[in-house]
């Protein structure tokens, strides 16, 4: 199994998850579940609330094949990467939160996602779908992290569920 974290900050921000569930399901492979979406204060940097959502998918693909046609996803929808340190505000952010156990450190791609276990932007829609997966370095389920993370955001249920 995998699953991918999807987040949006600028312009229609639910119509670019949706377009970003369709792009990887015609290019990826199949999309088997996907969490409520939920809109989140920005984390690490001030910036516009973002709709935030994780799904679940079945590939053929290498994690590395995900990540180039993530990326590639991302510039279709609009993504400008630029140089600038930090975070910045962005149309669509297509991230590999886990690619079945595999613990994976390079410059481009580490899994399980850094950090996943800080944000409740990523762990509350995560656990969603996947509350018994045990993340495979710290060999707890995502719903145990999700209880102890201390990100006290207020994560807020969007009305609207995207479509698969
Ligand atoms: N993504 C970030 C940094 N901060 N905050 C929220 N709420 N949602 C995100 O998807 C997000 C963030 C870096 O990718
Ligand atoms: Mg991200
Ligand atoms: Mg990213």
């Amino acid at each position: 199994m995998v699953y991918i974290g999807l987040g949006s900050n600028i312009g229609n921000r639910f119509a670019l998850l949706q377009e970003a569930v369709d792009c990887i399901d015609s290019s990826i492979g199949t999309i088997l579940s996907v969490s409520k979406v939920y809109e989140t204060p920005a984390w690490g940097f001030e910036s516009e609330a973002f709709l935030n959502a994780c799904i679940k998918i079945e590939t053929k693909y290498t994690a590395f094949e995900v990540l180039e046609a993530l990326l590639s996803i991302e510039n279709k929808l609009g993504r400008d990467r630029n140089p600038r340190e930090g975070y910045q505000a962005r149309p669509i952010d297509l991230d590999i939160l886990l690619f079945k156990n595999d613990v994976i450190s390079q410059k481009h791609l580490q899994l399980p996602h850094p950090r996943m276990e800080l944000r409740q932007f990523v762990l509350t829609p995560l656990a969603d779908i996947a509350a018994s997966i045990v993340h495979p370095q710290l060999q707890k389920s995502i719903e145990e992290l999700q209880q102890i993370c201390e990100d006290d955001s207020v994560l807020s249920i969007w009305n609207e569920q995207l479509k698969f």
